[in-house]
């Protein structure tokens, strides 16, 4: 029995980044997956019934768990997670790289949620595509020829904007073609043997990426 839990819905969503650096950490774990019910509802109560009786302090999925730490919240799971894998800034420099990417990704991963839920998703994607290549094309400046977004060392954050940019080129393909520094990025991160090892087996959640009832990426 492995002795780290994770658990979130069956979909790639918020846990997909924490999947991909603990498949790069090579860490053995309980991938829990909880479902949907069917349309109209999409009742919850798979979930429901471990949220209070896990120990978090915050019940909330994604969640991690390993003996006494217990953690919900995306970022505190991939900053822990980064420190106890040698995937943490170190430098004042990298420090602050990752902390400025790291609110970037924030903002985007929140934008993206939002669009994708949203029940004016039709409405609303033109704008959204008409943006994205603006933000990347600070994001593209800011990584410059850097390999990683601290710089020269992978940490956490990688996981996150790589993911961030997977399920944004679905969306809109040819996305990252303007941008040759984040088309390498994606592909030196899907390609980092451990990685690129879960992504291709049949562990690894290739789709939906949302929650049945988003209006794109989960049906
Ligand atoms: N800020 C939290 C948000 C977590 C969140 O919104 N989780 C959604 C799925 S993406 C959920 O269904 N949570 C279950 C709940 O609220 O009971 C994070 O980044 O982890």
């Amino acid at each position: 029995m492995a002795s780290v839990k994770t658990g979130y819905w069956n979909i790639r969503g918020y846990m997909q980044p924490i999947r991909l650096l603990l498949a790069y950490a090579g860490v053995e774990h309980e991938d829990k997956r909880y479902n949907f019910g069917p349309a109209p509802d999409y009742d919850s109560s798979e979930w429901l019934k471990d949220k209070f009786n896990l120990g978090l302090d915050f019940p909330n999925c994604p969640y991690y768990i390993d003996g006494d730490v217990k953690l919900s919240q995306t970022f505190a799971i991939l900053k822990y997670l980064g420190r106890k894998h040698n995937l943490a800034p170190k430098t004042e420099e990298e420090h602050i790289r990752v902390d400025l990417i790291e609110a970037e990704a924030e903002d985007m991963r929140t934008k993206w949620s939002t669009l994708c839920y949203h029940a004016d998703f039709e409405k609303m994607k033109p704008e959204y595509v008409k943006n994205a290549p603006v933000k990347l094309k600070e994001i593209s400046a800011f990584l410059g020829s850097h390999p990683y977004f601290a710089g020269q060392n992978i940490t956490y954050i990688d996981f996150l904007i790589y993911e961030l940019m997977d399920q944004n080129s679905q969306l809109i393909p040819g996305l990252l073609d303007e941008f040759p520094n984040l088309k390498e990025f994606h592909a030196r991160i899907g390609g980092l043997e451990k990685v690129a090892s879960y992504l291709s087996s049949d562990k690894c959640i290739k789709y939906p990426f949302n929650g049945p009832m988003a209006q794109w990426g989960g049906k």
